[in-house]
């Protein structure tokens, strides 16, 4: 199954910031792709990974994540 979770992010204020957001997530474990929308704030991730490890990927790099509903 493809299963896609969705990600509000925080302090994203240039498009370098989207690479580096995408950069951070691509490398946990289950995730299959990642796309980042900076006018909405959001992270579309594709794949199976603990939300929890996302969430402290993105916060490692510098930025905010919770699980947007
Ligand atoms: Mo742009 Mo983002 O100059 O952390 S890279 S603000």
């Amino acid at each position: 199954t493809n299963n896609v979770q969705q990600l509000l992010l925080s302090g994203m204020t240039c498009a370098s910031c989207v690479a580096s957001v995408e950069k951070a997530i691509k490398p946990v474990a289950g995730v299959e792709s990642v796309n980042v929308n900076l006018a909405e704030r959001t992270a579309l991730i594709a794949g199976s990974p603990n939300i929890e490890q996302v969430i402290q990927a993105v916060k490692d790099a510098g930025y905010g994540a919770e699980v947007s509903e």
